[in-house]
């Protein structure tokens, strides 16, 4: 379909959906999409969603844009219970919302598959995006597909390899700065017009509509109810973003009668949007040189800060920071515990939750939803340097047995 208008989250100027605005040109705050609901009703809805496939397009009367799709066949992701999660907090569910088992193992796909079909109804031949890392290894893939020419830019040494190989390998060119996040992303704008490029960093509010698609995921996965809590990691803030406003619009549609409550979670070493909740404060601090081993989410100037804190505000939410120690934690409990390997950024949600739980926060009979945002294999190294080196061990019977049942 098509969409209505764009709005300033902040002035709500309005603007004709034709234009390519990533800033609100009276105030410089971010722009969304106002989808068209008129006539849309969940009675009408309700019926076509049910005969197409559990994945992102089934949705597509709410996605604003129109021609065939740019797919890798994106979403539909699993949202499976996280038991260990229970001895701390009684009769309560929480689950993982596996978003690493999209096309390229990161949630970004829902983004890029809405993003890049905008750009080819724009014509567009080029896109570019910032990214520390998943950014850039789903839009490659996603112009890949859609025959344009990617640009990215990364912080030298700052990307996880398994995503700096994607990014390569679906033939992007990789532009490595002697920077941060911050400063690819400070710059984007301006080195996309010089370059004609369409941008498709999440400043881009049609990312954040292919994005609100996981928010629909997670309420027919409850069984058409939103969850009480859902708790996502936080870089730029726009995935979270997202979910409130794909809450909003089953909210708006009359097909749930309640909202969850948001928690941010970011790593210690970056965490402005955390601070500034936390300090009930109405702007936030940048972090200059954000530190932390969740490569993805170190940002220290998010672009959405507004967008999500006014999600989380609104939702009655809060937001929480966390060592790095506690997301390696959590990251290494839902593996043994659970079977489920995902990156250190992703663990930020399960060790928001496990704080959250051990503090009493949640209440029986809740379900709480964490947001696993990427696969596990986009960053072995993280994980790997806290094992030891693997002996090797002659290859016969008996001390391979040996070898199995000597210590761990
Ligand atoms: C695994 O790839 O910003 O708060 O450039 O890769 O919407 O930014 C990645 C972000 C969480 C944070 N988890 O989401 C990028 C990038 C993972 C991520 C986030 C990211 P936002």
């Amino acid at each position: 379909m098509q969409a209505a208008r764009l709005e300033c989250v902040q002035c709500g100027a309005s603007f004709s959906a034709q234009e390519e605005l990533y800033e609100c040109e009276e105030c410089g705050d971010g722009i969304r999409v106002i989808v068209d609901m008129q006539g849309l009703s969940y009675e009408y809805l309700r019926p076509r969603w049910r005969e197409r496939p559990f994945r992102l397009w089934r949705y597509r009367e709410l996605l604003p844009v129109t021609g065939e799709e740019v797919s890798l066949d994106e979403g539909g992701t699993p949202l499976v219970q996280v038991r260990f999660l229970r001895d701390f907090a009684e009769d309560v569910r929480f689950f993982a919302k596996n978003e690493g088992l999209n096309p390229t193992g990161s949630f970004k796909d829902r983004g890029m598959t809405v993003g890049v079909t905008r750009a080819k109804n724009l014509g567009r031949t080029r896109v570019i995006c910032a990214s520390t890392g998943n950014t850039s290894a789903s839009l490659a893939a996603y112009a890949s597909r859609a025959g344009m020419e990617c640009i990215v830019l990364v912080p030298s040494g700052g990307i996880a390899k398994g995503k700096l190989a994607q990014a390569l390998f679906n033939g992007a060119r990789v532009i490595a700065l002697d920077g941060t996040f911050d400063d690819a992303m400070g710059n984007i704008l301006e080195v996309a017009e010089a370059l004609d490029a369409y941008v498709l960093n999440s400043i881009n509010p049609y990312r954040l509509e292919g994005q609100k698609t996981a928010a629909f995921e997670v309420w027919e996965q409850l069984g058409h109810d939103v969850p009480d809590w859902l708790i996502c990691p936080v870089g730029n803030g726009g995935n979270m973003a997202a979910y409130w406003k794909g809450f909003e619009e089953l909210f708006r549609l009359g097909a749930v009668g309640r909202l969850p409550r948001l928690v941010g979670v970011q790593a210690d070493g970056a965490s402005p949007i955390a601070d500034a909740i936390l300090r009930e404060e109405d702007e936030i601090v940048p972090v200059d040189d954000p530190k932390t081993v969740a490569s993805a989410i170190r940002i220290g100037n998010p672009a959405n800060w507004r967008k999500t804190m006014r999600a989380i505000r609104e939702s009655d939410g809060l937001a929480l920071k966390v060592p790095d120690a506690e997301i390696l934690r959590a990251q290494s409990l839902l593996a043994r515990e659970e079977g489920l390997f995902v990156e250190p950024a992703s663990a930020a949600s399960i060790a928001g939750a496990l704080r959250l739980a051990k503090e009493g926060l949640f209440r029986p009979g809740e379900r709480v939803v964490c947001v696993c945002t990427g696969h596990g294999l986009k960053d072995p190294d993280a994980v790997l340097e806290s094992f030891p080196d693997i002996p090797p061990v002659e290859p016969t019977v008996e001390a391979i047995v040996a070898a199995a049942q000597g210590e761990p």
